[in-house]
């Protein structure tokens, strides 16, 4: 089996410090975090960034202060999200990407996301394809559904994105996919022969999925974003915590853990370091 990449998404655009004081915000602390990750194991970096005030931003000063402090001492993917929050403007959401990261995310449908709606109109994902191709950066099709697979593969029919794929399915967000180990069998079905996969649990389901996906050949998104607890009712001490126990599990499972550039391989990235 090809080594397991690690993504770490520490920060989110919903979760605040009331539900873990240790979630980073600021560019320097979101950083420092990420280095703290790359150690552990993680290799690529899914990014979210707040402003001043701690709130959800897609500003593109505010990525590249924190991109620029992660690369200075990491040699992370950086991934950045366009989704931001749910009450974000797509414009807003796409501002990132003209920064030209690694890789960027891309939700190909729209999904119920709590109380609100995480609106993605297929004119809005065909935008957003095309202004990362143009960019040269490698989306990661976030899959909250199983429809939105179907949504990215009409993309490759309409020849806006080429195979192979990296999917994320994003499991356990109340209004899509539930975190059960049978959905997620019924996800790595439905994605073509040579996609690349990793899942991303949400709540009690990341333990559970990730590990999963080690032994299915997948790969695995944890961190505050989709988790805050380490076990029931504790609350994880910072995201490499949950990193180092992911890197842990799969070598006792006898899955090695990729480096960064390894992961630029797997993934078919061009800029091995
Ligand atoms: N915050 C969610 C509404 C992404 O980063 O691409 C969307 C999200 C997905 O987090
Ligand atoms: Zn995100």
């Amino acid at each position: 089996m090809e080594p397991l990449i690690i993504t770490v998404a520490p920060v989110g655009a919903e979760i605040s410090r009331q539900e873990n004081p240790n979630l980073p915000i600021t560019p320097r602390e979101i950083a420092d975090e990420a280095i703290l990750c790359a150690e552990k194991g993680a290799s690529i970096i899914h990014l979210h960034v707040r402003d001043e005030e701690g709130k959800a931003t897609q500003a593109k000063a505010i990525f590249q202060e924190t991109i620029a402090l992660i690369k200075k001492n990491s040699n992370l993917i950086i991934q950045t999200s366009t989704g931001g929050a749910a009450w974000m403007t797509a414009e807003e959401r796409l501002q990132p990407v003209e920064l030209k990261p690694e890789m960027a995310t891309l939700t190909t449908g729209t999904v119920n996301f709590g109380e609100e709606i995480f609106s993605n109109p297929m004119p809005v994902v065909e935008i957003f394809a095309k202004a990362m191709v143009a960019q040269g950066v490698k989306p990661e099709i976030e899959v909250f559904e199983v429809g939105m697979i179907y949504n990215a593969l009409r993309l490759v029919q309409n020849k806006v994105l080429q195979l192979p794929l990296h999917f994320d399915f994003v499991m356990g967000v109340p209004g899509g996919i539930p975190g059960e180990v049978r959905h997620l069998l019924h996800l790595v079905e439905s994605i073509p022969l040579g996609s690349t996969w990793s899942v991303a649990g949400i709540g009690r389901s990341e333990l559970p999925l990730g590990t999963m996906a080690i032994i299915m050949g997948g790969h695995v998104r944890v961190g505050f974003e989709d988790n805050v607890y380490y076990t029931k009712g504790v609350l994880a001490d910072s995201n490499s915590q949950l990193v180092e126990r992911v890197a842990r599990i799969a070598k006792e499972l006898g899955r090695p853990v990729a480096t960064p550039d390894q992961a630029r391989k797997i993934l078919g990235l061009a800029s091995i370091t």
